[in-house]
Formats: structure tokens, sequence, C-alpha cells
């Protein structure tokens, strides 16, 4: 085996990197009573991730919850038990493409085939962790990795870890073999992403034939993003391309600001009967990680730059985590705007039927004219008018009351227009929300109608007005000179002359009464109609009427819109989790400076 470059600078203990500057005092986020310290700060942020989903489908939601998910994991697999722990052993996953031989590499280096290698590709599904056996202890509590459980035997669970001790390996320095990170199988790939994020030190293994590929580059750059020491194996060269080859990786890595990677360049070679690899092949590898493991400082280098670039990458990943949610509750106040547009609309069409005289047509002005036809309602009226009655009273047919005729045309009247406007209504909020992509995913065919049950809550609504109009008239009209105290008809036909005065509030005398048969009548019930509806008391009943009838409107179709409304409610971040994210990561970003945990910062304190 050959180490690549300087060997001083190359295979020596890595470099640390240049800290970051500590924020602006004006950045800094308002203190806080709660706990600053950088595990309390962290666990701070880990609630804000926690509390924050992104359920409407927009373009940045897939990579918010994916994100989401990774930074929770790491604060539980890595950020929290490391800081616990800055003392306990450096981890260093292993990771690569398939194949590239990280099992028989971790097998050869702890002298002992603790990792099943394989022709079988992915051979690897379920993590190996080897570590000297005074270690074991600390990794097999389960601080770390909390989320994976330990076993004794070799498993395919890739939820399982396979805690093996190997006593050539020195103490204070663990391998993970880790599934494969461009795998055809999808649980190796999340997987193998979660423990490079629980590394303290990447160990990425590609091979002559594999080291241009695109999936180990990328995952290489986000290392690099957050400032992870890397270490890198070129495996199975053929002797004669080494030099070409290495040259060839050593200028990508450059290219990728990642030339102080240590590279170790591994030639092709034969693997003994246990699988191993020869030991003066790995014996470069091997002194590396030996010095690393004996020098203590070498080794709490390492850990506080992982941990630090770690750390410092949690506020542009959070920040994102934020614009996120705030496009999240964007969005949502934009469906519910379309919605409340639709119903707004719904609101104001009713509004204007109640004054344009549209419901004094057909059924209504039928039943009405009749109704005034009849006499019943000069019967039920007295004093002023009492005289016109006695006038017309000769002119009324001898029918039967249609008072109850005219109730329920004006019902059946209002649930049409009300079945109408809800439709309406349905057909515009559903057109809105599908042509908008959060909008359409909260969609189910429904709620392109008004619902099921509207009729008959539309119906029972307008039989409530009519039944609060009697009781207008009966408790306010009670001493009016124009109803008589003691008959409960004179309440009812003042209350349905109060009904019909909704309907027509622009104009006092409802339209089409000329039709009214018979010439005698019409003149009669003109005049009547003039002396009841011109009169102010009608007049302030049938205002009240009609804003009763218009909030029981309201509330009816609001609960039409809420079929909407909910979804969006269901789906809505707080109002505020975007700004406390901002601010928990703020918190993180103050307290990581304040630890003193990268090594400038540690250097100006001393
Ligand atoms: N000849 C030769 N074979 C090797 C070498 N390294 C690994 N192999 C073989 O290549 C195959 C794959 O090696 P593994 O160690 O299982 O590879 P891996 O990277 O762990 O693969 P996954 O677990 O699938 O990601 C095995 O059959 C190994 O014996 C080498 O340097 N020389
Ligand atoms: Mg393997």
């Amino acid at each position: 085996m050959t180490t690549h470059g300087d060997p001083a600078t190359r295979s020596g203990a890595p470099a640390v990197a240049a800290r970051t500057d500590p924020p602006d005092a004006a950045e800094e986020p308002p203190a806080t009573t709660g706990d600053d310290s950088l595990p309390g700060a962290l666990s701070g942020l880990r609630e804000a991730i926690g509390a924050t989903r992104y359920p409407l489908a927009l373009p940045s939601a897939n990579s918010a919850r994916h994100s989401a998910t990774a930074l929770t994991d790491q604060l539980d697999d890595y950020l929290l038990p490391r800081l616990a722990r800055l003392d306990a052993p450096l981890l260093v996953v292993v990771g690569g493409s398939t194949g590239a031989g990280k099992s028989t590499l971790v097998n050869s280096l702890v002298k002992a085939r603790v990792s099943a290698a394989g022709v079988l590709r992915p051979t690897t599904r379920s993590p190996v962790l080897v570590c000297n056996p005074s270690d074991a202890a600390w990794f097999r509590q389960g601080d770390l990795l909390p989320g994976l459980t330990r076993t004794t035997e070799p498993s395919d669970d890739p939820r399982a870890l396979h805690l093996v001790t190997a006593p050539a390996l020195p103490a204070g320095l663990a391998f993970l073999d880790a599934p494969d990170i461009d795998s055809v199988v999808d649980a190796n790939r999340a997987l193998a992403t979660q423990l490079l994020a629980a590394a303290d030190l990447w160990l990425f293994v590609t091979t002559a034939a594999r080291y241009a590929d695109a999936v180990p580059w990328e995952l290489l750059r986000s290392a690099r993003a957050r400032g992870a020491v890397i270490a890198m194996v070129l495996d199975r060269v053929p002797a004669e391309a080494t030099d070409e080859i290495a040259a060839h990786l050593t200028e990508m890595l450059a290219e990728q600001d990642l030339g102080r990677a240590p590279l170790f360049v591994l030639p092709e070679t034969w693997v003994d009967g246990q699988g191993l690899l020869p030991e003066g092949v790995t014996a470069p590898l091997a002194d590396w990680f030996a010095r690393l493991a004996a020098d203590v400082d070498a080794r709490a280098a390492v850990v506080r730059q992982t941990l630090d670039g770690a750390l410092a990458a949690l506020h542009p990943a959070v920040e994102d985590l934020a614009d996120a949610a705030d496009e999240q509750l964007a969005a949502a106040d934009g469906l519910d705007e379309r919605v409340r547009a639709a119903y707004r609309g719904a609101e104001r069409t009713v509004e204007q039927g109640l004054q344009d005289g549209r419901l004094l047509r057909g059924e209504v002005l039928a039943r009405w004219q009749e109704f005034v036809g009849t006499g019943e309602l000069f019967r039920t009226l007295e004093a002023r008018i009492g005289r016109l009655r006695d006038r017309v009273v000769a002119a009324v047919t001898g029918r039967p009351a249609p008072a109850a005729e005219l109730r329920n045309a004006i019902e059946s009247q209002l649930v049409t227009l009300l079945r109408g406007v809800a439709s309406e209504a349905a057909e515009s909020a559903y057109t809105g929300w599908k042509a908008h992509p959060a909008g359409a995913g909260l969609l189910d065919p429904a709620l392109a109608h008004p619902s099921a049950d509207l009729p008959e809550r539309a119906e029972r609504m307008v039989r409530d007005w009519q039944r609060g109009v009697l009781e207008l008239v009966r408790v306010e009209g009670g001493d009016k000179r124009f109803v008589a105290r003691t008959a409960a008809y004179a309440v009812n036909a003042t209350g349905l002359a109060v009904m019909i005065a909704v309907f027509a509030s622009t104009a006092f005398i409802p339209t089409g009464l000329e039709l009214a048969t018979g010439a005698g009548t019409t003149v009669a019930a003109q005049a009547v109609l003039q002396a009841i509806f011109g009169d102010q008391a009608v007049r302030t009943l049938a205002a009240k009427a009609r804003t009763d009838l218009l909030d029981r409107v309201r509330t009816l179709l609001g609960a039409e819109a809420d079929r909407f409304l909910s979804r969006t409610a269901d789906a809505r971040p707080a109002e505020d989790a975007g700004d406390g994210l901002r601010r928990a990561a703020g918190r993180v970003e103050l307290a990581r400076h304040r630890s003193g945990l990268s090594a400038a910062d540690e250097e100006g304190s001393r």
C-alpha cells in the first residue's frame, strides 16, 4: 500500500478546520430564561424540529421532511450523546460503494472476520460495530445511535447493530462497517447516510473502478460542508494504474475542497483463506489509526472538528426548515383565502337576493297574493288599517287560510337559493384548491358538492328563522297598534308580512301585486300594504329579521366552508413555527460559540 501525497500532511493527524466567526451581537437571539447550555439549546432545537410538520405538497416540503428526520436522528444518534461524553471512543464509520471491500478492510484492520464479506451485492445490511473489549460497555449502553438494537449475533435487520470486540483493535477507536451508500436497497442507503451522520471520522472506501461515481461524491460534498473529518481509501488499484488513478482522484478531491483528507491507496491483492488482506497492504492505514488511537489530543481534535462542524451545519439546515415552515403557513393561508372568497361570494349572493326582490317570485308571490287576497292578513290587523279592512272585506273570497302555504313557499324558496349558492361555492373552492399543488392533495371528490345533509340543515335553519321572526313579532311588536295582542294568528300574519318585507327590503311593496285577482282587491291590497310596509315598526322588525337570517346563513355556509378549512387547519404548522426554529437554531449557534468547541475558540480562551 502507498500513501499518496506528502505523508506528513496527508496521513498525519487530520488537520482541524479554521473556525467560523461568532455571530454579530446584533444577530444574537434574545436571551432566554431557558437552559442556554449547548445540550440544553440542542434539546430545544430538537423539540422545535419535532413540533413542525410539512404536510402540504409544496416543492420544499419533501426535502424539509427528510432533513427534519435526518437532523433529529443526528441529534439523537450523535450530537447529544457525543456532547455528553467528549472522551468516548472515536467512532470511524466505514462507508462507500457496494463491493468496494469495506467489510474486508474492517476485518483486515482488526485482524478478525467480524463482518461478513461476500460476492453477493449488497452483502452488509445490518451495521457491524467493532471495538476493543475495554470500550464495549460504552457502545453497548446505547447512548450513541439509540434507535439501533444491540445484538451479539450477525443479523440482516437494518435496525440492529451487531457489536463485536476485537483485541487487535486499539482502545479508544471503533469501526462501524456500514451498508453501501449507493445501494439498490433503500433501507441500506438511508441507514448508511444515518450512520455517516453519527461518525467522528468518515472512512470512505472506493475502488479504481468506482471512484468517479456520483453518489459518493454527493455524500463527500455534504460531509465537507459539515466540516466532518474524512479519510479516503482507494481500494483494489491495479499496480500498473496506481499513479494515474491516484493522481486523478487527488485532483478530484482538491476540486471538491477535500484536498486535506488523507488518501490511502491500496493495491489489488488476494485475500487469504480468512478473507483478510495481507498485513503489508493494510499496514500504513493500520499505523495511521494506531497513531490516532494513541494520541489523545489528536483524537479529541477529530471529535471536536466533526462535532463543531455538525453543530455549525445545523443553523443553515434549520433556516431551510424555517423557510419551508413559513411556506407551509403561507400556502395554508392562500388555500384558506380561496375557500373564504368562495363562501363570501355565496353570502353576498344571498344578501343580494334579499335586496333585489328575486325571492318574491313564483310560488312565494302567488302564495302571498293568495294570503293577501283572502283577507287573512287584513283580518288580523286592526286600528289604523281597520277601516281599510272594512272596505276590502267584501272583496275577499271565502277560501281557506293560506298562511301555511305561504310559509312553506318562503321556506322552499330560501332553501333553493341556499342550495344554489352552496353548490357554487363548493365548486369554486374545489376548483381553486385543485389548481394549487398543495390544495389538490387535500381534496376528496365529495368536496366538489355541498354536504349531503345541507338541504336538511337549510330547511331546519329557515324554519328556525321563521320561528325567530314570530318570536320577534311577539316580543317587539306585541304592543304595536297593528297587532292584535291576544290573537296568535295576528302574530302569525304579521310575522309573514315581516318575512315578505325582508325579501323586499328595498321596495316596501312587493312587486307584482297588481297581478292579484280582482281590481278592488288589488287597490285595497296596495293600500293596506303601503300602510303596513310603510310603517316604521314593520321596517324595524324586517331589518332585525334580515340580520338574523343573514347570521344564520353565515353559520350554515361557515359549516360548509369548514369542510375545507379543517383540512388546512390540520395541515398548518403553528403560526410562529418558522421563527421558533430560527430562534432555537440561534440559541444553538450562540451556545456553540460559547462552548469553545472549535479549536480557535479554545485558543482564544486560553
Ligand atoms: N481480490 C480481492 N478481493 C477483494 C478485495 N477486497 C474485497 N474483496 C472481495 O470483494 C468482495 C466484496 O467485498 P466486501 O468486503 O464484502 O465489500 P463491501 O464493500 O463490504 O460490500 P457491501 O457490504 O455489499 O457494501 C468480497 O468477495 C471480497 O472477498 C481485494 O483487495 N482483493
Ligand atoms: Mg460489507
